[in-house]
């Protein structure tokens, strides 16, 4: 049985490596000895050109759901990744995009605000089923996020490359379908993979054509998926000039959010630290290691990502 090389980057690695280590050999460096007996990586933003130092190499799994971060390296060698499904991620990711949606839906940055104040003053609220989350991107998270949200009550429009049906969920699909899907929307939840198609899509044209309903603040936008989807000078442009009335991002082009970058200082929107969703090690070892054993028995992965779309 080969080794495993675990590369966590900035992920705390202890728990990853107890719990691969009880099956596996687990290496954290790679050395010339170590190079020629890892066949499994365990990874999480891997430093580009270290993969491609391993010759017998079978399989890549990577610590995050999206798989951005490995296929970035220009020296990636050709062997599988495997793709993450954790209920565990996606219950985490469903409570931040819930907590998001209705923290904005229920004015709660004007209430945070009024109590600094000292001022009792209720304000009028428009019911969920008057409100239309749209979600860019109805994997498996969007798909779980949509479908907690249309429990609450509110009307949820689906956008994703093929068409999906998902009961409850209107889908949109492909470039065609984007304006009505936008034009529909005034809670906007980016749930993408960051790929050559998507990277760059959430800028100040494509805000401009979320719906603005009189008698309603204004659009909000909520992106829990990559920083690079979005143009972060067109968001502060769009935060600005009331384009998008609030805004949450999890995740920025460049992360840690640099303390030199306007947007912490913005009132309308909320900053987390790339923290929607955590892969927890207690959750995603075991299914590792069952996924190797059976790959180990019949060949079997599982899911893997399709290389050609990116994710
Ligand atoms: P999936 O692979 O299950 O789903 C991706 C969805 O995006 C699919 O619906 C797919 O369409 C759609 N999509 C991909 N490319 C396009 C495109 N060009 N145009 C329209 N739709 C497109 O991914 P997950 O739901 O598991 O994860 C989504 C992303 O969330 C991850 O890639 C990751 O970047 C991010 N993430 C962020 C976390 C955080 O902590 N902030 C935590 C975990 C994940 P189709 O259905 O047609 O294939
Ligand atoms: C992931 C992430 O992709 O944590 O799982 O961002």
């Amino acid at each position: 049985m080969g080794k495993v090389l675990l590369s966590v980057g900035d992920i705390e690695a202890d728990d990853w490596l107890r719990g691969l280590s009880l099956e596996h050999d687990v290496v954290m460096n790679v050395d010339q000895q170590s190079a020629q007996e890892i066949k499994y990586a365990v990874v999480w933003k891997p430093e580009h050109g270290t993969l491609a130092k391993l010759p017998n190499l079978e399989v890549i799994f990577s610590v995050g759901a999206g798989v951005d971060h490995i296929l970035s390296d220009p020296q990636l060698p050709d062997v599988p990744i495997v793709k993450v499904v954790s209920e565990n991620l996606t219950q985490h990711v469903t409570e931040y995009v819930v907590w998001r949606v209705l923290d904005h839906h229920r004015q709660g940055a004007l209430y945070r605000e009024q109590q600094r104040a000292g001022l009792w003053s209720e304000k009028p609220q428009r019911p969920a089923q008057e409100v239309s989350v749209g979600i860019m991107g109805l994997g498996q998270l969007g798909r779980s996020a949509g479908l907690a949200l249309k429990h609450l009550g509110f009307r949820i429009n689906g956008w994703s490359r093929t068409s999906q049906q998902v009961d409850g969920i209107t889908s949109y699909h492909g470039d065609a379908d984007l304006t009505p899907f936008l034009n529909d929307t005034d809670i906007l939840v980016i749930l993408l993979p960051l790929t050559p198609e998507t990277e760059g899509i959430i800028n100040y044209e494509l805000l401009s054509r979320l719906r603005r309903l009189p008698a309603y603040p204004g659009p909000v936008l909520i992106n829990a998926g990559r920083g690079k989807l979005q143009r972060e000078p067109d968001i502060l442009k769009a935060l600005t000039d009331g384009t998008i009335q609030q805004a949450t991002l999890d995740v920025f082009e460049e992360e840690p959010l640099p303390a030199r970058s306007p947007l912490w200082g913005l009132p309308n929107l909320v900053v987390t630290p790339h923290a929607a969703g955590m892969s927890d090690p207690n959750h995603l070892v075991p299914a590792m290691l069952r996924q190797m054993a059976a790959y180990e028995r019949s060949g079997d992965l599982g899911p893997v990502i399709d290389r050609t779309l990116g994710y």
